[in-house]
């Protein structure tokens, strides 16, 4: 059977290429994971998101485990086939989402009690649960449960969480056991203070998982600030194991998070813009319900080889938004998604053939301030 791995290709300063293998197939990194809390990625089927150049879905244990439960998608087959996503799944452990969406939380040592934000039914998730309904769904790369506490916060109430996501994390690994084939994954905090920072990759390394990332940012502290923690703390982290940065970002941001050394993200920003109206194009934004674009006969990027830049005009694109017909939002997702993917074969193949200094120049080069 396949076990789990990670193999660096190439490196270029400190950026990374490489590739995750897992049973369910291969990951090629710098990887970004399209959105797909509920058992879907919006407005796409699973194998439109695979076109775009997908590897890898990210999944919700929050939202899961309220609808439909992970019972039920256990019995069912569980996640994979419940979706008919047949490739790898990342699942993020709860706490996060539990501390942004739900109602009445209240965090102790063991765990965090909520309520949904669904239908206000009471839920507990501790390191153990999240564990529990993780394998339940049939995660590939399961996350350990954290904390993320908003930025900015007090020293003392940062290093507080940090500390208490250490501890979780050994939880997590003891109650995850041995499972061949699957992941489970670290997750340092410590906000923008470079000591919390490194105890926290301390305590992650001595614990041992099979892959580490990067919570606590894009919080609410600012590109510049994050930038300035993503100098330093990949380089804590083992150089034989993937780094992910969690929940990021703009195409902007994953670029400056990949020259720094981070291998994996997620974000819902590809997906979630899609539907508002907004798309991500090489040039910059467009925001296809601005009257400008009402008589213009050209796609939204005349490079891009989309079925939403192939066959609609921008006239179109922003007749079917204005209309609230719901191929805007399936049409300009796809677009969003093939972008994304589309910068991260360019930074792969970019650092395989030690160009990554000139492609992000590039990059920036291309891009208009404001909309386009
Ligand atoms: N922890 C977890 N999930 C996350 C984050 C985190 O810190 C973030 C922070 N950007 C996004 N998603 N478990
Ligand atoms: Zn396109």
């Amino acid at each position: 059977m396949t076990r789990f791995s990670f193999d660096l290709h190439a490196t270029d300063g400190t950026a990374r290429t490489g590739k995750i293998t897992t049973p369910r197939g291969e990951i090629r990194t710098p990887a970004f994971m399209p959105v797909g809390t509920a058992a879907t990625v919006k407005a796409m089927l699973p194998e439109s998101v695979r076109a775009t150049g997908a590897d890898i879905l990210l999944g919700n244990t929050y939202h899961l485990m309220l609808r439909p439960g992970a019972e039920r998608i256990a019995r069912l087959g569980g996640l994979h086939k419940f979706m008919n996503w047949e490739r790898p799944i990342l699942t993020d452990s709860g706490g996060f989402q539990v501390m942004s969406l739900a109602d009445l939380r209240k965090l102790t040592e063991e765990g965090v009690t909520f309520r949904s934000h669904v239908d206000g039914s009471k839920h507990h998730l501790t390191p153990e649960r999240s564990m529990e309904i993780q394998r339940l769904l049939g995660s590939d790369i399961v996350m350990a449960f954290d904390e993320c506490p908003a930025l900015p916060a007090t020293d003392d109430e940062v290093a507080r969480a940090m500390r208490l996501s250490m501890r979780w994390a050994e939880r997590s690994r003891e109650a995850f056991g041995d499972r061949p084939g699957h992941a489970l994954f670290g997750i340092m905090q410590g906000g923008v203070t470079r000591e919390l920072r490194k105890e926290s990759a301390e305590a992650l390394k001595a614990i041992g998982f099979e892959g580490y990332a990067i919570g606590g940012l894009a919080v609410g502290e600012g590109q510049e600030a994050m930038f300035g923690v993503l100098d330093y703390a990949p380089g804590f982290l083992p150089e034989d194991k993937p780094r992910y940065l969690m929940g990021v970002g703009k195409p902007d941001d994953i670029v400056g998070a990949v020259k720094r050394g981070v291998d994996m993200m997620d974000c819902v920003l590809p997906s979630r813009s899609g539907r508002t109206g907004q798309a991500w194009t090489r040039r910059g934004q467009v925001n296809i319900k601005n009257a400008r674009h009402a008589d213009d006969p050209r796609p939204l990027d005349e490079h891009c080889t989309c079925p939403a830049c192939t066959g609609y005009s921008r006239a179109y694109l922003h007749h079917v938004f204005r209309a609230g017909e719901m191929i805007s939002g399936m049409l300009l997702t796809w677009h969003n998604l093939h972008y994304f993917q589309e910068i991260m074969e360019g930074m792969r193949q970019a650092i395989s053939e030690g160009r990554f200094a000139a492609w992000e120049a590039e990059f920036h080069a291309q891009r208009a301030d404001g909309d386009i």
